[in-house]
């Protein structure tokens, strides 16, 4: 489409940190690979600090910096609010964004509680009478393997759901040096490694089986309860400061649930797997196949198909970068892999897409809820030591 026919559509991003700097890596990159029906516009980017959101500014390529996320819905040049923040902010922006017809993006896990995450959904479901729409960053369902994987299960091709198995295993707290951070923190984090990361395992699940979680039973433990107090941060790495402060979230989260086709699942979610680094580890069995992936061999899906002749049957390792799967077309020849910033560049190309023609985006805030429904189950269950529905 030439550039004079696209729309504009003026984004503002609200946090800079280790999810704005992805954020903004994909609005930079968008445009440039993608044929879109609109054009992203980094209009400005809001952070507390007048000094350091301006370096931001200028780091990441917004065109303007603002202090308060209040500016944004006053801005006419802002469409479209993109929440990079701490989960304690994101039903008060989101909702107030909504409600200045502004479009929202907000990053995973939606909130820190079922009942923020119920007026989110509120908000949203009023907001897209007037054509505003929503959408939660669960990225990792625009990887391609993932995508492919998602779809083979959708064709049939392992057949009925019998077995899905989640592990999200991380190791950046397993030194009990590590210093604290937001992430450790409940009254900003909501949880630890059960809603950073287990998050993305239910959301997995549910997306790639097309069916949701109807019961779990969990296990949640934080084995390292005091830590050195952050003296900087930035992504997952602190540098200590004086004294310590306590942990206030679980380090690791177990749980089991049924699907609502029958089928059992399992999870784990751990920052504490030494050795694992960002190792999503999805395995579906089904009756007539399976498939496996793990985020550490992102550009990788085993398929097995139970149809193929017992002699030569077994795992296919299918190398996810044919012009065939899903947004490779837009990237390189085949066998040159993609990274984790592009699936955040998918997103993005997957709501302009969306936007552009007034449909909703998914991850809906309604399947944000769903999956804090089941993060909310599980705490309750590991703090009752029962089974519990969603
Ligand atoms: C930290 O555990 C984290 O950055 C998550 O918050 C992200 O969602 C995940 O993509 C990587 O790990």
């Amino acid at each position: 489409m030439g550039e004079a026919a696209r729309p504009r559509l003026g984004v503002g991003m609200v946090g800079y940190s280790f999810m704005g700097a992805a954020h903004s890596q994909a609005w930079r990159t968008t445009p440039r690979f993608f044929d879109l029906p609109m054009s992203p516009e980094m209009t400005a980017v809001v952070g507390r600090d007048a000094a350091r959101v301006a370096d931001a500014a200028g780091r990441l390529g917004w065109q303007s910096a603002e202090t308060d996320w209040r500016r944004l819905l006053e801005r006419d040049d802002i469409d479209l609010v993109d929440i990079c923040t701490p989960g304690d902010t994101h039903a008060e922006i989101a909702v107030a964004a909504l409600e200045a017809g502004k479009h929202v993006l907000c990053e995973k896990p939606l909130a820190n509680s079922v009942a923020e995450a119920e007026r989110m959904v509120a908000a949203a479901e009023r907001a897209a009478a007037s054509g505003i729409r929503s959408m939660v960053g669960f990225t990792y369902r625009r990887v391609p393997a993932i995508q492919l994987a998602h779809q083979l299960v959708a064709d049939g091709r392992i057949g009925e759901i019998r077995h899905v198995r989640v592990q999200y295993l991380q190791d950046w707290l397993s030194d009990p040096d590590a210093p604290l951070s937001w992430r450790l923190d409940k009254e900003k984090a909501g949880s630890g490694a059960l809603g950073d990361i287990g998050a993305h395992a239910v959301d997995l699940a549910q997306f790639i089986t097309g069916e949701s979680l109807v019961g779990v039973a969990g296990l949640m433990e934080t084995f390292v309860t005091e830590r050195p107090v952050a003296a900087s941060s930035s992504g997952l790495s602190s540098t200590a400061g004086q004294g310590t402060g306590k942990v206030t979230v679980d380090d690791a989260a177990l749980f089991f649930g049924r699907l609502s086709g029958g089928g059992l699942a399992s999870f784990e979610a751990t920052r504490f797997a030494s050795g694992r680094k960002n190792a999503i580890r999805v395995e579906i069995n089904g009756s007539r196949g399976s498939v496996a992936f793990d985020f550490e061999d992102m550009n990788v899906l085993h398929f097995f198909d139970a149809a193929d002749p017992a002699a030569t049957a077994g795992f296919r390792r299918i190398v996810v970068t044919e012009p065939d799967h899903p947004f490779i077309a837009a990237w390189w020849p085949p066998g040159h892999g993609l990274g984790y910033e592009h699936a955040f560049t998918h997103q993005a190309v997957d709501l302009v897409n969306a936007l552009a023609v007034g449909e909703a985006p998914a991850p809906s805030f309604a399947d944000g809820l769903a999956v804090q429904r089941v993060l909310d189950a599980v705490e309750r269950s590991a703090a009752s030591g029962s089974w519990l529905e969603v």
